[in-house]
């Protein structure tokens, strides 16, 4: 059998040859003491490049997300997100355990909101209410399928925020994608926010690490954080290392991503019993449904897996599929006959 065709995530990446070498070349040094020069270079590379006075390296793309969420709020505040976030859903409730805060979540078309639902979604000021203190906004947003937050959309957004006194965070855990299938600079995206997470480990490929980018003094406040959760790590400029290199290497080749997945979703739409709009992806995620075949998503993926294809349900009829640097064209051409092969049988 050929190897496994894994379309689960773009974080099951492995590490090329090529970063591997920088990584194995990397000069390091102990980063809780500020002195991994691999490290410092990486967070000073990624703050020119989105623009913001500071950077921070965190483990995970979670991390950047609570910890930006703890620095900016007070227990009691609440959150601004879309109804299906990746901050509210998917972090393991840690917003109500580390920050003490609760969740607005509007309704989102694909995780697409605009200016007028965060004016109605800021709470008057009465004792009664919480105190709403952040907007977050996911670029591309995970669960909308990959949607590209329209930058408009952000603009108008932050004028709300701003004559409001609300705050704006960035899970810009795939900002990297919205910048190529957008045209949109990074620089450009995140200036309009207070904070932005970035990741390097999803379709940049890196085997872990994101990062936290904003003013000097807000970086100060997350590094204090980072610290209380056990997050100051010492020779890591082996994984900035291999964040430099994804920087400079892997960002423009995502088009390749977003091309496999449009292919990926125009074999699917053709495939009986499956149901997907191929018109709406945008990026390197996919969702498609496989209602009308009355099997349930875990069955499907059951089956698929057997095959050798691996997919990833996400509801009892919702599968989900992400393209990324470990599967290439004639891969999908693969993965499409066996999902083929798999509905019909
Ligand atoms: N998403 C993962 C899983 O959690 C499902 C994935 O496979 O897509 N923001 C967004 C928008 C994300 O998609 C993710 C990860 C995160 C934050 C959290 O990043 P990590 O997994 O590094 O903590």
């Amino acid at each position: 059998m050929n190897r496994l065709i894994d379309l689960r995530s773009d974080t099951v990446t492995k590490p090329t040859p090529e970063m591997r070498k920088a990584m194995f070349e990397a000069e390091v040094g102990d980063d809780v003491l500020g002195e991994d020069p691999t490290t410092n270079a990486l967070q000073e590379k990624a703050a020119h490049l989105l623009g913001k006075e500071a950077a921070l390296f965190v483990a995970s793309g979670t991390m950047g997300n609570q910890l930006s969420i703890k620095a900016h709020t007070q227990p009691g505040d609440e959150v601004i997100i879309e109804g299906g976030g990746h901050a509210m859903n998917l972090e393991g409730g840690a917003g109500a355990v580390i920050s003490g805060v609760q969740f607005s979540g509007i309704p989102g078309n694909r995780g697409i909101f605009d200016a007028a639902q965060v004016e109605e979604a800021i709470r008057a000021e009465d004792a009664h209410l919480p105190v709403s203190r952040l907007v977050v906004i996911e670029n591309t947003h995970n669960r909308g399928g990959g949607s590209v937050f329209p930058l408009k959309n952000i603009l108008e957004i932050r004028e709300v925020c701003t004559r409001r006194g609300v705050r704006m965070h960035m899970d810009g855990a795939r900002l990297w994608n919205a910048c190529v299938a957008s045209g949109i600079s990074p620089q450009e995206y995140a200036a309009p926010f207070d904070s932005v997470s970035v990741c390097l480990s999803k379709g940049l490929g890196c085997p872990a690490g994101s990062l936290v980018l904003g003013s000097k003094d807000f970086i100060k406040r997350v590094h204090r954080f980072r610290k209380m959760v056990g997050g100051g790590m010492r020779q890591i400029g082996f994984l900035s290392a291999a964040g430099i290199y994804a920087l400079d290497h892997h960002i423009k080749r995502m088009e390749e991503d977003h091309r496999k997945a449009k292919k990926l979703a125009q074999g699917l739409a053709t495939i009986k019993n499956i149901r997907i709009n191929p018109e709406e992806v945008e990026t390197n995620i996919l969702f498609f449904d496989v209602s009308p075949s009355e099997r349930t998503a875990k069955e499907v993926a059951a089956a698929t897996i057997k095959r050798g294809v691996r997919v990833h349900p996400t509801a009892k009829t919702s599968i989900r599929c992400v393209t990324h640097l470990d599967v290439s064209f004639d891969e999908i051409d693969q993965a499409l006959e066996v999902i083929a092969g798999v509905m019909k049988s």
